[in-house]
């Protein structure tokens, strides 16, 4: 790996360090530079920097092994993105897509010492600007914030093969940024390099798993030798004559009874490593490792009498896929350490997911993050590059692209965790080919020419050329154009509504549409993979990035932290729906993360109640790449909202769900991902604040695993008598022979209506780590908060009257969260942050 590196703008005399992988904007932090771009409205100040071409060095010296070597070959993981590298001043490599990975055989330029490396960035947007002039037209870019970026209504973030949301998104700052991002190194070999190694999956059972070795070597020469391929104690072994250059092998090989690898919830994440060896005369030459995971993934899409089915089948087995989208951790991508990708997995497991997106704004992420998907069971459904726009259609772009897919597919294609390639985002949708009047209202902008040219670029992409390269390289995984879509009937039927019986749907009229949470409940697809409410972060997040003065969400700096129009009001205008009104701004902060984990509980629940209908349910937002308000239920920090608590319980494999949309009659239902029969009793109880208990019954529950049933239904006059419904609470448990496997509460008006009553919390201290809580009355979502970072086991939770409560503050450990010592715990009630005159 080459280290000691240097950079300044191209104009400049003087260089500063620099970090490699790393990019400008944060060497220019480091360096001292510039300021937090994260802080107030920095961002906009820092413009200038995407206008500037940068130029980053190193010097090196070559040690004997690589001085006497056959193959030199300089490799870059990464250049982002219009690069143009120079050794000892020859010009070896044109660089301009940040996706694909570049390797150059430099053996003709390389020199015992004082080897000048040297990478010449242009900039992005001074390379662009001439594409645009020439296309004639703006291509819709829907969340390019050029005006951010001082270039008016000039949105050039489609010409590049580069990050979307580089460019702003609504959630995201406007950072486009250039370095070198992933590691350069020099490689050296002689005779042979095997250049990748593939184990596809053929044809993969209980009984049998039959796979292909698909072995890429170079060969410096005519070779002869024997091949070894090496797995879990199964060794074959072929005698081979490899010619100069490329050589392609393929090597079938068969495990009896193979361990398969599953994802969380269904069993073992199991590992098998493939070794394979190229001998002479039994010296091993070249050898390389890969491990993988045994399974078959398909994506079921059968006609049914609803429409046609949607789902994941995982070694044959049906599963509802449960999880959130996934965005960068940072808008500066280098900056993400393997401990916060450890956080954001664990974070995922611990909320009881098996699927994460990573959604096509944004990067096809770094080994290490499917590497923990793989470890740790979740799926990822991972989306092509592309989003919310639409993109070139000349042949530079589509090599350019065709080159980005075989290097990411190949790249990925040996992590058990790839569940689905996806062409792109929102696209199919937003451009709503066929349909006059549906879609984001881009196509009007276009003459019919031009909009038969650009749907033609569409189709030439995600219809032709990615699918091609998925069927080619990795044929055991499915892929899906656009998400969301009904299917590829080139007519109007293509495209996804919200109320689609095909494909999948990304459902947003709660938000931006403004509907009550209760749409939720009417309107369930096939397969959810969008929806999403959005939540403040934290104060302690807040004040990283606003000053006491700007402390208030209509502040210019809380504006700023807003990427998403009118946000901050949509938030408030919700908030007087549904919740009392706040105190003061750490209040509102509090009420906003109710809200959300409310609303989005209510979702994740109305889908999960409908499965089989419904196979699947991934919300927005996992994450943020800033401090920032939206819809994620994990902050910047890492640091978990309400959401992410509600999350964890309504993602559990075996739930009860209240729908309580009928005002006289509420249902219980009993939702189970597990492949266990549930057996056990329901336990009702409605209560008064205090505890009086108005209303009990049990029932015997006797149901299917792996199924969602409406277990029983009350009728509210049975039990309501003279009590007001804002004063009662009905309490519905699981019990099994495992103990209380799910409690919920369900309240018969909104939270804003309820008469709550001053509750008296107790805390002890069980140890460094533990505590119990328990209160005189009902404590309304007890906020649990700490000064030190970390993670309680449950938040912002009901307390009933006569229950105690334990929860564990933890943090990130080796595998998972483990308990930390906690000294700092404040502890409130929805009541604490009320503004008092509106207490009734
Ligand atoms: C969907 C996503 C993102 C966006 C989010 C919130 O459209 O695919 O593009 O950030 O909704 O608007």
């Amino acid at each position: 790996m080459l280290t000691d590196w240097k950079f300044k703008m191209s104009e400049d005399k003087y260089w500063l360090p620099a970090h490699v992988p790393g990019c400008v904007h944060t060497d220019l932090i480091k360096s001292g530079k510039i300021e937090d771009p994260f802080y107030g409205k920095n961002e906009l100040g820092i413009q200038w920097i995407d206008k500037k071409d940068w130029e980053y060095a190193t010097t090196f010296d070559l040690d004997q092994q690589l001085v006497k070597a056959q193959h030199v070959e300089l490799e870059f993981a990464g250049l982002d993105t219009y690069a143009d590298v120079y050794l000892n001043n020859e010009h070896i490599l044109s660089a301009d897509n940040m996706f694909r990975t570049w390797k150059v055989d430099v053996k003709q330029y390389v020199k015992e010492r004082e080897n000048q490396l040297r990478v010449y960035f242009r900039s992005p947007i001074k390379e662009d600007l001439p594409k645009l002039e020439q296309l004639g037209y703006q291509l819709p870019a829907a969340n390019d914030h050029s005006e951010d970026g001082e270039l008016g209504d000039k949105r050039v973030s489609i010409f590049a093969r580069k990050a979307p949301y580089h460019y702003g998104w609504d959630w995201g700052p406007r950072f486009v940024t250039s370095g070198i991002w992933k590691e350069v190194k020099l490689v050296a070999w002689e005779e042979l390099n095997i250049t990748d190694l593939y184990i596809r999956q053929d044809d993969i059972s209980k009984s049998a798993a039959h796979v292909t070795a698909m072995v890429d070597v170079e060969a410096s020469d005519l070779w002869e030798g024997t091949l070894k391929l090496a797995t879990d104690g199964i060794s074959i072994e072929q005698n081979v004559t490899l010619h100069k250059g490329l050589n392609q092998l393929e090597i079938p090989i068969t495990i009896e009874n193979p361990k398969l690898w599953w994802s969380r919830g269904l069993g073992e994440q199991h590992f098998y490593f493939f070794t394979i060896l190229c001998e002479q005369n039994e010296k091993v030459v070249t050898e390389k490792i890969v491990r993988t995971g045994l399974r078959t993934i398909n994506v079921i899409r059968e006609n049914d009498v609803s429409g046609q089915s949607f789902y994941f089948e995982l070694n044959g087995v049906p599963i509802f896929t449960k999880g959130a989208n996934h965005i960068p951790n940072d808008s500066f991508v280098t900056e993400v350490t393997y401990d916060r990708y450890k956080h954001e997995i664990v974070s995922a497991i611990e909320a009881n997911m098996n699927m994460l997106r990573v959604w096509g704004g944004g990067i096809y992420e770094y080994d290490v993050f499917y590497e923990l998907c793989d470890e740790h069971g979740i799926l990822v459904w991972q989306d092509f590059m592309f989003a919310c726009s639409m993109y070139p259609g000349d042949a530079e772009f589509l090599a350019s692209v065709k080159a980005e897919a075989i290097d990411t597919v190949k790249r990925l294609r040996n992590h058990p965790c790839m569940a689905i390639w996806c062409g792109n985002n929102e696209i199919d949708s937003a451009w709503a080919h066929y349909v006059e009047d549906a879609g984001w209202g881009w196509k009007q902008d276009f003459t019919n020419e031009q909009r038969e040219k650009i749907w033609s670029d569409y189709e030439a992409i995600f219809h032709q050329l990615l699918p091609s390269v998925v069927e080619s390289l990795a044929p055991d995984v499915f892929y899906w154009p656009s998400s969301p879509m009904q299917a590829i009937t080139n007519n109007e039927d293509q495209h996804a509504t919200t109320t689609s019986t095909k494909g999948d749907i990304h459902y947003w009229e709660v938000w931006h549409m403004q509907k009550p949470f209760s749409e939720y409940n009417t309107h369930v697809g096939r397969y959810m993979s969008e929806y999403g409410f959005q939540s403040f972060p934290e104060l302690k997040t807040v004040k990283s990035y606003a000053p006491d003065n700007q402390l208030a969400w209509e502040s210019d700096v809380m504006l700023h932290h807003q990427k998403n129009g009118d946000g901050n009001y949509l938030i408030k205008q919700y908030m007087d729906m549904y919740l009392p009104e706040p105190n003061d701004f750490p209040s509102f902060l509090y009420m906003s993360h109710v809200l959300q984990a409310e609303g989005i509980k209510s979702a994740i629940e109305a889908h999960r109640r409908h499965k089989p209908f419904c196979m699947g349910t991934l919300y927005w937002q996992m994450n943020d790449c800033w401090p920032v308000a939206s819809w994620s239920s994990m902050d910047y920090y890492g640091r978990w909202k309400a959401l992410h608590y509600f999350v964890k319980k309504s993602f559990k494999d075996v739930v009860l769900s209240i729908d309580g949309m009928d005002e006289e009659k509420v249902h219980i239902h009993l939702i189970s991902d597990s492949m266990e029969d549930v057996v056990g009793t329901l336990e009702l109880q409605v209560m008064t604040f205090d505890g009086e208990s108005i209303f009990s019954t049990t029932k015997t529950v006797k149901v299917k695993g792996d199924t969602a049933q409406n277990i029983y239904s009350v009728t509210v006059n049975d039990f309501i008598q003279e009590h007001e419904r804002n004063r009662i609470v009905l309490v519905a448990k699981l019990v099994t022979d495992k103990g209380i496997v799910d409690a919920k509460e369900h309240y018969f008006v909104p939270s804003k209506d309820l008469q709550l009553v001053e509750p008296e919390i107790k805390v002890k201290r069980l140890n460094d780590s533990e505590f119990s809580l328990t209160s005189n009355v009902l404590a309304k979502n007890v906020y649990l908060e700490a000064a030190e970072e970390g993670v309680f086991t449950d938040n912002y939770f009901d307390l009933l009257p006569g229950e105690t409560k334990i929860v564990t503050f933890t943090e990130i450990g080796k595998q998972s969260f483990v308990p930390k010592r906690l000294d700092t715990l404040h502890v409130s009630s929805m009541l604490d942050h009320i503004k008092l005159n509106t207490t009734r």
